[in-house]
């Protein structure tokens, strides 16, 4: 099976030479693979935003739908046991512009009176924007933002050991890591808190075979191929990345986006398809001498995962990296699910 992860356990390198790594790497493999962190430069964040307006990707406003309906209940929980001066503190990670966490730290804010919250990205921009917007639209937050990349930092949380923490791992992110490697970032982040401290992970769905009719592989192919062209877009730009940042050649015309469902993985898997047999240019970088890369008509580059978990996977997901679950909300159309943990 190809294998698309997240790297964990290298040392932090300068993102051009991971570029670099990675594209030698994933591209000399076989099947070839691309990581899916090289889809967010400023190109691919700007399209991954408008993936998740669109009628078809329902998973950000279902969540959203989520919060809404239930964030009373969702932060008394997370509290629970806390002292009467004490407050909840909200540390997200890969908060990017954190535009659904408005949501919960206003309802803290209706419950506590005022919420410190730690978001937590590798992008400083997203961070400065998730930062302005939280501060004009929500009184009573105080916003510490962390640049780290928590796929491979232990978490700097600057945790405020009298309060107790909500760590929040939202937007079904953890469904882009290979299975071992989503259980290593819940155990870096379990290893960081503290008894008391819990965590709410959000997390698509799986079609659960006919028994919900609302949810079949049609949905989830439909939303990993809009018609709108946007996720075409969101999968080709990487190798608009790759040409630009390594001087590569690839001809963007030569590729097509292609979706498909992995029933036995549980999991939607993007690639990139060669239209023709071509060869690909890659100057010598940081990374080693130049190299070529040849596609047979039909051959791909195997770029994401999007694991889709039922309810009992994610408990044993959460199991295996140490937390206990303790309650978890759906929609009403059982299309996604927050699970609150405990540490
Ligand atoms: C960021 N992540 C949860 C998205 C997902 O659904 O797996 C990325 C994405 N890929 C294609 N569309 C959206």
């Amino acid at each position: 099976m190809p294998s698309t992860t997240f790297a964990l356990d290298e040392p932090l390198i300068s993102t051009l030479d991971a570029v670099a790594n990675e594209a030698r790497v994933g591209l000399t493999s076989d099947p070839k693979t691309l990581s899916p962190w090289l889809f967010y430069d400023e190109e691919g964040s700007h399209l991954f935003e408008q993936i998740t307006e669109l009628p078809e990707y329902y998973l950000t406003r279902t969540e959203r739908s989520i919060f809404a309906a239930h964030a009373g209940e969702i932060l008394r929980e997370a509290a629970l046991g806390q002292g009467p001066s004490g407050k909840l503190t909200l540390i997200e990670l890969g908060a990017g512009t954190a535009t659904k966490t408005g949501i919960l730290l206003a309802e803290a804010v209706r419950q506590q009176g005022s919420v410190v919250y730690q978001p937590v990205d590798v992008s400083e921009t997203a961070l400065a924007e998730a930062s302005e917007n939280i501060l004009a639209n929500i009184p009573g937050v105080t916003v510490r933002s962390q640049v780290a990349d928590y796929t491979r930092e232990a978490l700097p949380l600057n945790r405020l050991v009298e309060t107790r923490t909500l760590a929040l791992y939202i937007g079904s992110s953890i469904g882009n890591f290979m299975p071992e490697d989503a259980k290593d970032v819940l155990r870096n982040l379990r290893a960081q808190l503290l008894p008391g401290d819990t965590l709410l992970l959000g997390t698509d769905l799986a079609p659960s075979g006919g028994r919900n009719a609302n949810k079949t592989p049609a949905t989830l192919l439909a939303a990993y191929n809009d018609a709108a062209g946007v996720t075409d877009a969101f999968n080709l730009n990487v190798l608009t990345r790759l040409n630009r940042d390594l001087g590569s050649d690839f001809v963007l015309q030569n590729f097509r986006h292609r979706a498909c469902w992995n029933q036995t993985q549980s999991r939607i898997e993007m690639h990139l398809e060669s239209l023709t047999d071509q060869r690909v240019h890659i100057p010598a970088n940081s990374s080693g001498p130049a190299f070529t890369v040849d596609f047979v008509q039909g051959e791909s580059i195997h770029t994401e995962n999007s694991y889709k978990f039922t309810a009992a996977a994610v408990e044993t997901l959460l199991a295996s990296a140490g937390f206990k679950r303790t309650n978890s909300w759906q929609d009403p159309q059982h299309l996604f699910a927050v699970t609150l943990a405990a540490a």
